[in-house]
């Protein structure tokens, strides 16, 4: 019997091999949160056990990239879009020529500044660009604690440091900032702060372990995306993704790696987060 048709949800990202980051964990959390999940990959990622787990990136080629978004946009009509690691000046261009054509409701970016393994000085064009050609187009946007730093130009180390780095995201993007402090910082919590131009509110969870896993990140930025697919506002798709990646974390994933994975498969179903 057929069903009701599922939110579209699409994901523009990397390929990390493992399947503990990038388009691997986006579909994942939108199959998981009961979105329709397509990816176009922009790279791939391989890490390398021989050397440390460092990071070996290869961009998948800018016409392939737009050969994978005139499949998708042509086979469906999508009006959310989670934008993960794009890696190089040409993919961000790429990516930017393909969002402009059509309009969207939701574009949420994960701003992904720097990936071990690629040289300073290319990840400092690659930042550049994607803050003048990406970052405009953003509706919402999830910054760890570096790409908070990097976003707003404040050092953080508070809770209050990272309120304000919220609030400048906001005024210079105009975006919705769901600002990541996640382990990095000090107390027994992991706390968010989310902020839309009206409402700053602090998400936090007791911090599970110190140690960050992998692919956290990534899945907050696709469960939100999901969320907002499926028509919750932008403050209900905060809680509910900060919910979903706690219960991720919880049950994450042990690896012969140096880190952790997050299991979305974990989370059964999630309750209506109170505020928090
Ligand atoms: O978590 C950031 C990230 C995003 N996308 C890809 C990655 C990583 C980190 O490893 O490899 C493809």
């Amino acid at each position: 019997m057929a069903t009701d048709a599922p939110a579209i949800t699409l994901t523009i990202a990397g390929s990390e091999a493992t399947g503990g980051a990038g388009a691997q964990v986006d579909l994942k959390t939108f199959q998981e949160l009961g979105t329709y999940g397509i990816a176009a990959l922009t790279c791939i990622v391989s890490f390398d056990p021989k050397d440390s787990w460092n990071h070996r990136f290869v961009p998948v080629e800018a016409q392939v990239i737009a050969d994978q978004l005139e499949a998708i946009q042509s086979c469906y009509t999508i009006d959310t879009v989670k934008i993960g690691m794009l890696g190089t000046p040409t993919t961000i261009d790429t990516v930017a020529t393909a969002l402009a054509t059509q309009d969207w409701q939701n574009v949420v970016l994960d701003p992904v500044l720097i990936c071990k393994g690629q040289e300073p000085g290319a990840a400092l064009d690659t930042d550049q660009a994607l803050k003048a050609n990406i970052l405009p187009l953003a509706t919402f946007v999830t910054p760890n604690h570096f790409e908070a730093e990097s976003l707003s130009g404040i050092e953080i180390r508070s809770v209050e440091d990272l309120k304000e780095a919220a609030r400048l995201i906001h005024a210079a993007s105009g975006a919705v900032v769901l600002a990541k402090g996640g382990v990095r910082l000090e107390g027994s919590d992991a706390v968010d702060v989310y902020y839309d131009g009206e409402t700053l509110e602090v998400l936090s969870a007791p911090k599970v372990g110190d140690v960050a896993v992998s692919g956290a990140g990534c899945t907050l930025a696709a469960a939100v995306a999901a969320e907002l697919a499926k028509g919750a506002t932008p403050l209900e798709a905060a809680r509910t993704a900060k919910a979903f990646v706690t219960e991720g974390i919880k049950n994450r994933v042990s690896s012969n790696a140096p880190f952790d994975a997050v299991w979305q498969g974990g989370a059964g179903d999630l309750q209506e987060q109170p505020a928090g």
